[in-house]
């Protein structure tokens, strides 16, 4: 028993001067800022399908409310029939790209510093590439612009066509919507909105890519022909000020700039990047991961 205590005790002390490190061990060196979201707000709009929700954020309160319909949830909706490709191949390959990067919230307190970087830069890549791309950042990047843009995309691309989205910005997991973006006037954009928008998309070419935590279930759209690289699954991303970008942004651009020529190969080098940053760190796990569902390599 004495044995016992006196362990304990030892490791109590240990858990404590473990604590007390600051999660930078190098010297000079500013602190990694994880790009997560807390949402605190009582009442919080959500992108769906049906337009925005405005939820309220206290669950002993929605037990409460009075719901629509018969009391037992929303009334139903007749199912979608599935929609066809509206856009056939036109002999023409053309290559789109949204890039959305947000540093600037509404407000000061969820201020990040590199995401409009990280859009920029994906912008002058993939232009070096002959893509035209439409760049959201900042106070652009709101809720009404981003599905405005998302809409013009999905108007532009046909059956042959390629088609890039980039998003850099706070990214959390929000109760039933699981990971959600964050607009720059903070709704929240859940990834089975997302998914709905692009099963609408014609193109066989379509690359995804998330740099904000807790992103991983927008891998949900990654369907046939498409490759996603994500800075996160369940943990958080983060950004370096000795970078000057998100982390996992930083090794795609590093990789584009070695010897990289397709998504795949640039996503697995971000990945082993993005690791090995993380393990100079003491307390700071990460899990960027990619899903590959096209055929072959994906060449941008
Ligand atoms: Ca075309
Ligand atoms: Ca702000
Ligand atoms: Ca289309
Ligand atoms: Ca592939």
């Amino acid at each position: 028993m004495r044995k016992f205590v006196i362990s304990l005790i030892a490791c109590m002390f240990l858990a404590s001067f473990l604590a007390s490190i600051s999660v930078v061990d190098a010297e000079n060196k500013e602190n990694p800022v994880a790009r997560i979201y807390i949402e605190k707000r009582p009442i919080v709009p959500v992108l769906t399908e049906d337009g925005v929700e405005w939820e309220i954020n206290t669950d002993s309160y929605t037990e409460l409310l009075a719901k629509p319909g018969n009391g037992k949830g929303k009334p139903s909706k007749p199912p979608k029939p599935p929609e066809e490709p509206q856009d056939p191949p036109d002999g023409v390959v053309e290559k789109y790209a949204l890039c959305i990067g947000i540093s600037d919230y509404e407000g000061t307190g969820n201020d990040l510093n590199y995401c409009d970087d990280d859009a920029q830069e994906w912008k002058s890549f993939l232009n070096g590439e002959g893509y035209t791309v439409t760049i959201l950042t900042d106070g652009q990047a709101t809720a009404a612009n981003i599905e405005a843009k998302i809409n013009d995309l999905l108007s532009n691309e046909d059956g042959d066509d390629y088609v890039v989205f980039t998003y850099s910005g706070h990214g959390l997991k929000y109760k039933k919507h699981g990971s959600c973006m964050l607009s720059t006037d903070l709704y929240l954009i859940p990834h089975k909105w997302f998914k709905s928008k692009f099963e609408n998309a014609d193109s066989p070419h379509i690359y995804f890519t998330l740099d904000a935590c807790q992103i991983g279930g927008f891998k949900d759209s990654i369907t046939t022909n498409r490759l996603g690289a994500f800075g996160s699954n369940n943990q958080y991303s983060y950004e370096d000020p000795d970078l000057e970008n998100g982390v996992f942004t930083y090794y795609q651009m590093e990789g584009w700039n070695t010897n990289n020529n397709n998504f795949e190969d640039d996503s697995a080098y971000a990945i082993q990047g993005m690791q090995d940053w993380a393990s100079q760190y003491f307390g700071i796990t990460v899990d960027p991961f990619y899903v590959d569902n096209y055929a072959g390599d994906m060449i941008p």
